[in-house]
């Protein structure tokens, strides 16, 4: 097996060139770890992760070739399993049961903190950003303590409060019924299912890292 200190570099030269990026580790305490493959509780985990759209240009070639049903996940899958099984790590992926807490420990590994959409929000990439995957090791991996600032706390507009045509972001979270129903309606259509999310759109945040237009409507089709 690799050191712990080699972990890093291993898994960003496998990963890097497809765009998804090594977002930061977690090392866990007694009692609240995730369970490793052979059953051990794991001792930290490394998420994994976009950038903007930087999966965006491997992605959306590889799709060319394949098909079948969550095509993005297929995709995570095909790169992050054999990179698991090199370094005899145990992978996770946000979308398959039981879910992970992949928003909680990259509140720990990256100190981000959620905006009102429910999604977390980066100082830098803002909105755009999400989770590919993330490796469960049984020892310690070193890192350094990351503290952002929230950027919420100083965006005096807050305009992603009013930009939904239906109320469904406010202050208190994020309802998804009145999102869903608002997606299945002919406005929704040609709203936000085309447009991408139009309280996500107007944050001004990390708006040079917005997702391409057809890397929105992927994201939001794939909600269905
Ligand atoms: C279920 C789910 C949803 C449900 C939310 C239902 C609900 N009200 O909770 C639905 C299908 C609506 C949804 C929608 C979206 N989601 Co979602 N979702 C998840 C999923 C699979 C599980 C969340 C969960 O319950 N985890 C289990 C608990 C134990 O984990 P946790 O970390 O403690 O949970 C936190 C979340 O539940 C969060 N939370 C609470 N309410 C809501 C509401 C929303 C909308 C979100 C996103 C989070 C959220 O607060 C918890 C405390 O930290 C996660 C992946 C994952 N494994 O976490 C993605 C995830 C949270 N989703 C994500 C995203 C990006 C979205 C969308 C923007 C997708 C899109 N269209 O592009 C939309 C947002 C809505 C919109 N306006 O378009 C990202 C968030 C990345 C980030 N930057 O934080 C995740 C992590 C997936 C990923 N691959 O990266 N999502
Ligand atoms: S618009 Fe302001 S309050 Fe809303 S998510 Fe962006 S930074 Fe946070
Ligand atoms: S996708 Fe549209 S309806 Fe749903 S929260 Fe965003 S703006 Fe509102």
């Amino acid at each position: 097996m690799s050191g712990p200190f080699a972990i890093r570099e291993l898994v960003s030269e496998a990963l890097e060139p497809h765009g998804i990026r090594v977002r930061g580790v977690v090392n866990f305490s007694c009692g609240e770890r995730p369970l490793l493959a052979d059953g051990v509780q794991a001792r930290s985990v490394m998420l994994l992760g976009n950038v903007g759209g930087s999966i965006w240009p491997a992605f959306d070639r590889w799709r060319e070739t394949h098909d079948g049903a969550d095509p993005l996940d297929s995709w995570s899958k095909s790169l992050i399993r054999p990179v698991a099984q090199a370094l005899e790590a145990t992978a996770y992926f946000p979308s398959d049961p039981p879910w992970q807490p992949f928003q909680q420990w990259a509140m720990r590994a990256e100190g981000l903190k959620p905006s009102p959409l429910g999604i977390l929000i980066h100082p830098q990439y803002g909105l755009w950003h999400g989770y590919r995957g993330a490796l469960g090791f049984p020892f310690a991996i070193e890192t350094e303590r990351v503290l952002e600032p929230h950027a919420c706390d100083d965006c005096r507009d807050k305009p992603c409060l009013t930009a939904c045509p239906v109320g469904a972001i406010s202050l208190s979270g994020f309802e998804v019924v009145p999102c869903r129903s608002h997606l299945e309606s002919g406005i929704g259509q040609v709203g936000c299912m085309k447009t991408g999310c139009l309280a996500r759109n107007a944050c001004p945040v990390g708006a040079s890292y917005r997702y391409g237009q057809e890397q929105l409507r992927f994201h939001m089709q794939a909600l269905f």
